[in-house]
């Protein structure tokens, strides 16, 4: 299933006058503040997140899963949609894999088809939290931390298995989630299992190029429920810390428990220099992996707030942070929840460049909360979506790639391609 320019053409065609009427609007608005609309459409064009190649079909729960129906069957149709995705949206221009849910049999040819849809390997994923078929160690005991060598060697070589794969698709860094961690009191001995974790990473990033980072991930909690080795943003900084400087931290906004503040960890984070990247979704609870921005867009406003705060210029923001979404879809088509999560993220991004920093430093220096929060609802309650479409209209995208995607019946077609229970390799 191709999108054509034609296709982009003939949509932007129909919302031509209502989109130039709203953005002028807005470049108005924004004159009074002094601000170049068209600056801002740049940042937002240039801004790109990289899509989960385990999140482009159905995800499930240990209740149910309930097919979607044309879902990928292998990496190339993995590519192929997200490369639809960023045809729509010219800002999915990456995709992360998962080894093993997404081996490159043939390195050369996967890279080819991923050049042909514009795409770039984001950070490539280790799994140290499934047993695979042909595996000679379990890791239902941890992995990296496992109180056997046999079983920390095993989960060393995958990664630097892992490495390679990443090498020759041009990728720049390892993203390590562990799942180790235990489920009842007395059952690990923290301090053994954090060590034993400290060695095996050292090994790994020995075998890092010297070009790459290894990304430490952190979750309180699930699959193991009473500990996890790397629970939270102080070990995992800890860790990085004590690798060296191409290692840092991953922030998945889905691995804090609630309440939990996450714009000032990614504000030390980024002042140390070890905020590494992200894996953007939305929870209630959990690690509920919903769209990104669908349940707490404040809270993804003053995260993107901080990253321009702590940083001199987007230009620099862009370049040194990997933006990467990380997704489980139970209902949403997977290609409607991750545009509409890449929107949320951009929106985030484009309202947090609204912000009047000279204007937030004086009230911050006159202790003036009422103040603070005034000048941070005039960027958030500013509506920015017609300069993501004119963005997207800019670089041939879709205007509304939602509208596009329904109209063309992207889904009906992928299904009479694929059949209605072909089922994707990921979560
Ligand atoms: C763990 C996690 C990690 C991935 C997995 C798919 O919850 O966030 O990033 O390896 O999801
Ligand atoms: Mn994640």
């Amino acid at each position: 299933m191709n999108i054509t320019s034609s296709h982009i053409e003939e949509h932007n065609k129909t919302v031509k006058d209502d989109h130039q009427e709203s953005l002028d609007a807005l470049a108005h608005q924004l004159n009074k503040r002094n601000i170049d609309i068209n600056e801002l459409v740049e940042q937002a064009g240039a801004f790109q997140v990289a899509i989960p190649s385990w999140a482009l079909g159905a995800g499930g729960t240990r209740f149910g899963r309930f097919a979607m129906g044309g879902e990928p069957r292998s990496l190339e149709e993995k590519i192929e949609d997200v490369g639809l995705l960023h045809a729509l949206n010219h800002s999915s221009g990456a995709i992360s894999l998962h080894i093993p849910w997404d081996i490159p049999e043939d390195t050369a040819a996967v890279k080819e088809l991923a050049d042909k849809h514009n795409l770039v390997f984001d950070a490539v994923n280790s799994n140290t939290f499934q047993d695979q078929e042909d595996q000679e160690h379990s890791y239902k005991y941890g992995s990296l931390s496992h109180t056997k060598e046999e079983v920390r060697e095993q989960a060393i070589e995958h990664n630097i298995e892992v490495i390679k794969y990443g090498k020759a698709l041009g990728s720049k860094a390892l993203t390590v989630w562990l799942a180790d961690g235990s489920n009842f009191p007395g059952q690990q001995n923290f301090g053994k299992a954090l060590r034993n974790t400290e060695e095996s990473l050292h090994k790994i990033y020995d075998a890092l190029p010297d070009d790459w980072q290894v990304l430490i991930e952190y979750k309180p909690y699930e699959p193991n429920f009473y500990s996890m080795v790397i629970p939270d943003w102080g070990t995992s900084f800890l860790l990085a810390n004590k690798l060296g400087d191409q290692a840092k931290t991953l922030v998945d906004l889905g691995h804090h428990l609630p309440n939990t503040n996450i714009e000032q960890i990614v504000a030390i984070l980024l002042m140390e220099g070890k905020l590494g990247g992200f894996h953007f979704n939305d929870s209630k609870y959990g690690d509920d992996d919903l769209t990104a921005g669908s349940l707490k867009p404040y809270q993804l406003f003053l995260i993107f707030n901080e990253l321009i705060e702590g940083t001199d210029g987007p230009e620099e923001l862009r370049n040194q942070i990997a933006w990467m979404i990380d997704a489980s879809h139970n209902v949403k088509d997977p290609l409607e929840d991750l545009l509409q999560s890449v929107e949320a993220i951009q929106q985030a991004y484009v309202k947090a460049l609204l912000i009047d920093r000279d204007k937030l430093k004086d009230v911050r220096e006159e202790n003036d909360p009422a103040g603070a929060q005034e000048v941070l609802q005039d960027a958030f309650q500013t509506d920015v979506r017609p300069l993501l479409t004119e963005a997207r209209v800019r670089h041939q995208a879709a205007a509304d790639p939602i509208q596009l995607y329904r109209a063309l019946g992207v889904r009906k077609q992928l299904i009479e391609e694929r059949g209605a229970d072909s089922v994707a390799t990921g979560l």
